[in-house]
């Protein structure tokens, strides 16, 4: 509701999927080569044909980009700007019931998370970062900001239209221009977002979309006239991505993955805890960065606590992403869904305890059950990797130290999660955890206005509120 400042006119709400998808280039659609299936997750149907660019097209998009840098958008006062970021923002507003169920269909996530958070969220990054547009060249004590020129822009398929929307709209406002690749497998709400920004008359080329998988995105990170790059996926192609960087002049902001603690002190309201620990693990099929994948319970009341976790467990309804009743919709894709299930055997063959509800999966589709893991070390693979689904780890802890110890004992640094009803030790233990996030009685929450980011090797760089932006400008 916080964010619900207009209500959506439903004759400009309606869904129509292309049988094709090209590119976005230079204000105009555009046809596309080497095409490749993309597919619902939650039936295994193909929804649409999509591109994948070449070296050629993204030479073209970046063109693109440079040309309306230096002709518009560089230049043009940051009050100009800011209408054309207000204006994206109330049209995915007035789309919003389009976009939710584009973004189901197209990558399998429950559509009252679609409904609810994604689409909200995503006008909420616009509005936010349209009210800076006007006001940065005085925001900063001491200093004139200055944009950067072209952003390359590469993003992920957790959340299709919220991470396009964490890109393009902090990049906008301080005046960049921007080459942008969403992921192969979740193309399909980029693609109206080019054509609400086509629809919002932005000058031709400030925001180009290409389609296409790594080699695109490849061929982003290494075009010579790109002066900034911004990456959310996996650490292991954001590794790849800093190698082939090292001694570049462009700027690099990285997002990557985690291993987040739900940390539950004996003192917390056991029930408000559970729910947080739900919802940390199973939103979004758990295909989260800083979902809280890691439970570290108070021994003297890990009992109880497994005890109302397994039977919450057990309520969530796995299935249809399209019913307003799913908690746990589909796996993204098939690769993600064999990824989950090599570690849930690893997780078996180590000697941990599985947990998982009987409830009855979908014929077709991917589809993972819920999955508690018991008796864990820190050593065992499930509570070092990210799996990236559906699937928390438990571990015991008996004195803070120890929490401490063992919720800071991953090369991850993304996000943490504290339940206790006692303030001193809240602030503590936040202060002492090697982590970007840190929640304090509750999960997954997010709001424009707070920097996103991680510590160690879950990247550099915030995204969000103001440290968001500096990120996109020069400091003079
Ligand atoms: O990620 P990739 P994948 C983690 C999660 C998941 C694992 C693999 O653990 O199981 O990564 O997912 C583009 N140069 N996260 O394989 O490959 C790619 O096309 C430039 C966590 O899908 O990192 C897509 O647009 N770009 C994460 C984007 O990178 C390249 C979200 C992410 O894909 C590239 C996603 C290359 N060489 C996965 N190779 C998070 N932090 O939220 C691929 N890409």
């Amino acid at each position: 509701d916080l964010w619900d400042y207009a209500p959506a006119p439903e004759s400009r709400d309606h869904l129509t999927i292309k049988e094709r998808y090209g590119h976005f280039i230079n204000g105009t659609f555009v046809e596309g080569e080497n095409h490749f299936d993309s597919i619902n997750p939650a039936t295994e149907e193909k929804l649409f044909e999509v591109a994948a660019a070449d070296e050629a097209t993204v030479d073209t998009a970046v063109n693109a980009a440079r040309n309306a840098y230096d002709k518009h958008w560089k230049t043009m006062p940051g009050a100009e700007r800011a209408k054309y970021i207000y204006r994206i923002a109330r049209m995915i507003q007035e789309k919003a019931r389009a976009l939710a169920v584009a973004e189901t269909l197209d990558g399998g996530k429950p559509i009252r998370e679609s409904r609810d958070i994604d689409i909200p969220l995503a006008a909420a990054h616009f509005f936010y970062y349209a009210g800076w547009a006007d006001k940065l060249d005085y925001a900063l004590p001491g200093a004139r900001p200055s944009s950067l020129g072209v952003a390359g822009q590469i993003i992920p398929w957790n959340f299709p239209l919220l991470m396009a929307a964490w890109k393009i709209a902090p990049a906008l406002a301080a005046g960049n221009t921007i080459v942008i690749k969403p992921a192969e497998t979740t193309p399909l709400t980029a693609m109206m977002l080019a054509e609400i920004i086509q629809e919002a008359d932005l000058p031709p080329g400030v925001v180009n979309f290409v389609n296409g998988a790594g080699q695109t995105g490849a061929a982003i990170v290494n075009h010579p006239d790109v002066d900034k790059i911004a990456f959310t996926g996996s650490t292991g192609v954001g590794k790849i991505i800093q190698r082939s960087l090292a001694g570049s002049r462009k700027r690099l902001t990285l997002e990557l993955g985690g291993k987040g603690a739900n940390i539950i002190f004996d003192d917390a309201s056991i029930d408000q805890a559970v729910e947080g620990i739900i919802n940390g693990i199973f939103f979004n099929q758990g295909h989260v960065c800083c979902a809280g994948s890691r439970l570290l319970v108070q021994e003297n009341i890990a009992d109880e606590v497994l005890q109302k976790l397994r039977h919450r467990v057990s309520t969530l309804i796995v299935g249809d992403p399209m019913d307003k009743n799913t908690d746990v919709g589909a796996i993204n894709s098939r690769e993600q869904l064999s990824r989950i299930q090599e570690l849930v055997a690893a997780g078996e063959q180590e000697g941990a305890q599985i947990f998982q509800p009987s409830c009855a999966l979908p014929e077709k589709g991917f589809f993972f059950r819920p999955t508690v893991f018991t008796e864990v070390t820190p050593s065992h693979r499930i509570a070092r990797e990210e799996i990236f689904g559906p699937v928390l780890s438990v571990l015991t802890f008996r004195t803070p130290e120890e929490a401490i110890e063992k919720a800071n004992n991953t090369p991850y640094g993304l996000a943490c999660g504290i339940w206790t009803d006692k303030g001193s030790r809240l602030f503590r233990v936040a202060n002492a955890l090697k982590s970007g996030i840190v929640w304090g009685n509750t999960y997954n929450r997010f709001d424009p206005t707070s920097p996103f980011g991680g510590y160690k090797e879950s990247g550099f760089g915030r995204e969000g509120g103001l440290h968001g932006l500096l990120p996109y400008l020069e400091v003079r």
